[in-house]
């Protein structure tokens, strides 16, 4: 552990801190400016944790309405750095963090990093982008912390980064777990087996992944593979973390970030273990505290004592999002849950793309996926998506072609329709023709319209 004493510490002491340090912020929110006096003028000042439900919840268009900086709570002069996050909808989030805030930062991600088993020395491949996004400034930074050393390649350049990891022999991996994949495609590419690379444990988030992929990264790699979550308007990364011991639970920094998991609709908490939205109050923010902040973001939190010694309330991984749901012939289901299907078929490889075709009236899903062992051979243009002919189990590996390739696809269908109830097609192509992502977040989720044909080499 980085921080024994915040991360193990008897939860009703830290519930006191909690408390401590939340009536401390709003005595000081409440005189700072507009935004934040406008959330807090029926709240007392001696409020306590048990009753932040006092609190109105905020969600991200109330961040927008504050664009770039209106709501910041100190002068502009103790501002020292500033981050965004671009969005995959609406306009960008703007952050911003005072010197103390910046040490905040750096101290979670040494938590992340402790926990997934670095130490001072320890040499961090850190893939996360450098810049307004949070990732790799805030890892670089928690390494820094630790006593790690850091090696700030950021994202993009493949054939580089491939080229350091043999050559510096890092330990550590932090990346994306889309790039992750990129990456182990890349060193598979040069006849590099997973156990012939130095790396021990991934730190992957920023994305929503799935238990198979986890599966799949652990095995490519040859590392253990753990999750961390953020977002920026909570801090960055460094919110979440999973350990080799927590059980695929993530640890809740909740000394500095409150977490509470309320039912979407009604707003009520829901109980542990069930599914809701997760709510961030920042306790020890300066520049830009966030109180009641709703995520969107849906996963379960678990309090009783997982015997490892952490305290800290722990989370599921991200589940889904609230506007990333695909209703597909009345079915909700989230993209990770097709992944999760898709993946958990040993055939099936790291890269795919979800279509939704909407060309006709009643929309249909399209899954484009690639073999784990590629020996399609096929171009680009050969005839995508034919029926197979015997329904038989095939592994691609069993002999080259379309055939078994189009009885994977329909094993692939046949579990998805079994696991989720829905219908869709699966197309396993050959592979390198799914674009690999190189840098930011993956974007899984296509649309497929009249005007719009996201993947002409494959679509048509
Ligand atoms: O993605 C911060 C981060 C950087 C987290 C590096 C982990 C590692 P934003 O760009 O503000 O911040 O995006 C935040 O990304 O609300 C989630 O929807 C999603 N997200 C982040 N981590 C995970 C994860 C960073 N582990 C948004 N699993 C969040 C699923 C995640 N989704």
């Amino acid at each position: 552990m980085f921080d024994r004493f915040a991360e193990s510490m008897p939860v009703e002491e830290r519930r006191s801190l909690q408390t401590e340090r939340l009536r401390s912020q709003v005595r000081r929110l409440k005189g700072v400016n507009d935004f934040y006096a406008r959330q807090l003028s029926d709240v007392d000042e001696d409020v306590s944790i048990d009753d932040l439900g006092a609190i109105p919840t905020i969600s991200k268009p109330d961040l927008w309405d504050q664009y770039p900086l209106k709501a910041i709570a100190v002068p502009r002069s103790e501002l020292r750095r500033i981050h965004a996050t671009s969005g995959t909808s609406g306009r960008p989030t703007i952050v911003a963090y005072t010197e103390n805030d910046l040490d905040v930062f750096r101290q979670v991600n040494a938590r992340v990093l402790a926990g997934a088993g670095a130490g001072p020395g320890t040499m961090v491949h850190n893939g996360y982008g450098y810049g307004l996004f949070t990732g790799g400034l805030g890892l670089h930074g928690g390494a820094e912390a630790l006593g790690a050393n850091v090696v700030p390649i950021s994202g993009g350049q493949t054939t580089r980064q491939v080229q350091l990891i043999l050559d510096l022999e890092p330990e550590i991996l932090v990346c994306t777990p889309s790039y992750a994949a990129t990456l182990a495609d890349a060193l598979a590419a040069l006849g590099v087996a997973p156990q012939d690379n130095s790396l021990k444990a991934g730190i992957f988030g920023a994305e929503p992944w799935s238990e198979s992929m986890r599966t799949q990264l652990s095995a490519r790699l040859g590392l253990t593979a753990l999750d961390i979550y953020g977002l920026c308007e909570v801090v960055g990364p460094g919110v979440a973390f999973e350990t080799a011991e927590s059980d695929h639970k993530l640890y809740v920094n909740e000394d500095h970030f409150y977490v509470e998991c309320l039912d979407p609709e009604t707003g009520r908490e829901v109980a542990d273990g069930e599914v809701g939205e997760l709510v961030f109050t920042t306790l020890t923010k300066e520049a830009l505290p966030v109180l009641r902040y709703r995520t969107g973001d849906l996963a379960a939190l678990y309090r009783e004592p997982d015997g490892t010694g952490r305290t800290l309330v722990r989370m599921s991984r991200i589940l889904g999002r609230r506007d990333d749901m695909i209703v597909i012939r009345g079915v909700n289901v989230y993209p990770s849950e097709i992944e999760a299907v898709l993946l958990g078929d040993e055939g099936i490889g790291t890269s795919y793309a979800i279509v939704i075709d909407q060309r006709a009236e009643m929309p249909s899903v399209l899954v484009l996926a690639e073999p784990a062992v590629d020996d399609l051979g096929e171009a680009p243009d050969e005839g995508l998506g034919r029926e197979a002919t015997d329904g038989q189990r095939r592994r691609p590996g069993d002999g080259l072609g379309r055939e078994p390739a189009d009885a994977l696809g329909k094993t692939v269908a046949a579990a998805l329709k079994d696991r989720l109830g829905v219908s869709c097609s699966v197309r396993v192509v050959g592979g390198g023709q799914i674009p690999r992502i190189e840098i930011g977040k993956a974007v899984r989720v296509h649309t497929w319209t009249t005007e719009h044909n996201p993947f002409p080499a494959l679509l048509r």
